[in-house]
Formats: C-alpha cells, sequence, structure tokens
C-alpha cells in the first residue's frame, strides 16, 4: 500500500445462518475501499452474553489495515450490516451479523455513536482472546501494556469452542 495506513481491529458475531453470513461478511470486508484485511482469528463457538435465550454465537476478529478515518471506516461496517439485512431487533438479541470497531490504532475516542477502544474488550473473552490470538503484542492505548497482558479484566466467558477460520 503507498498511503499510510492505520492497524484496527474488528470483532464479529453472528448467530443466524453463521457459517453463511460470516464468509459473507468477510468478502464484503476485504472490498472496503483504501484497505486491506491482514489476518483473521480463528472462529470460536461462544454462549449468549446479554440475552441468553438465542442461538450460540460465532466471533472471530479481523486486522484491517487501512487510510480511512474512523468515522469512515464506521459507516463502512454500519454498510455492511445493512446489505447483509441485520435487522434491529431487541438489544442483544439475535443478529446475522455485527460489526464492531474493537481498537483503531492508538486513537482514543468517546463519542454518542463511535467509543473506541470498544467498551467491550477488555470485559468479554469473546473479543479479547480472539484479538489475542491474531495481535498479542497490540498496545491498548492509554494502558500501555500489550493485549495479552490485559486478561485479568475478563468478566464474561463465553467461549466454548474454537475452529480453525472458515472449517465450520
Ligand atoms: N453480541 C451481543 C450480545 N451478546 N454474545 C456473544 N456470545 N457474542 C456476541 O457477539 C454478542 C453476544 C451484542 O452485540
Ligand atoms: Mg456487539
Ligand atoms: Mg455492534
Amino acid at each position: 500500500m503507498t498511503y499510510s495506513a492505520t492497524k484496527t481491529y474488528i470483532a464479529l458475531g453472528s448467530n443466524i445462518e453463521p457459517s453463511l453470513n460470516i464468509p459473507r461478511c468477510l468478502q464484503l470486508l476485504r472490498e472496503i475501499p483504501h484497505s486491506a484485511v491482514t489476518v483473521e482469528s480463528s472462529w470460536y463457538r461462544t454462549s449468549p452474553w446479554g440475552f441468553s435465550e438465542q442461538a450460540d454465537f460465532i466471533n472471530l476478529v479481523v486486522g484491517l489495515a487501512t487510510a480511512l478515518s474512523a468515522r469512515a471506516l464506521l459507516s463502512a461496517t454500519q454498510d455492511i450490516e445493512r446489505r447483509l439485512a441485520r435487522s434491529r431487533g431487541r438489544e442483544n438479541g439475535p443478529r446475522t451479523i455485527d460489526l464492531d470497531i474493537l481498537l483503531f490504532g492508538s486513537t482514543i475516542l468517546d463519542t454518542d455513536d463511535l467509543t473506541i477502544p470498544h467498551p467491550g474488550l477488555l470485559l468479554r473473552d469473546f473479543m479479547l482472546i480472539p484479538l489475542i490470538e491474531i495481535a498479542p503484542e497490540t498496545t491498548y492505548p492509554g494502558q500501555h501494556r500489550p493485549v495479552r497482558d490485559l486478561t485479568e479484566h475478563i468478566r464474561y466467558r463465553q467461549i466454548l469452542e474454537k475452529y480453525p477460520s472458515g472449517s465450520l
């Protein structure tokens, strides 16, 4: 790439036909302009957090190098959610795909519709463990510590099983 790129990490979650929707989502992520998917974690089957009467999720994290701003990347991920026909049902309820920006370089941001680092990242194993799998040395902004050293904050342990990427 000839432009200066920010390293960003995005969490994917699906509990409606994940074996269809996750590959579709990965393809659309690869098509985001001025960006390249550089790494994909394994797929993790996880028990639902927040609202338990729903199917297990598949969660994973991808690394993306991008020349977009955080806000433009948010728009791109929301566009993918729309294209995969995500219906905004009940809070924390079933979804075809949910995309959450976990980290955006060393950016710290707290606005109405976008908070970076993602406020759940250190609390939810289904976000932190796949991130540590693909980028253990990444610094958590503000903490000056690599993410692999931050597992003591995990409060929600939902991971049931780990599959090699795309094997489901
Ligand atoms: N996402 C939610 C609510 N609950 N549970 C799991 N296991 N994985 C998720 O991605 C998830 C969830 C809201 O975004
Ligand atoms: Mg989410
Ligand atoms: Mg979301």
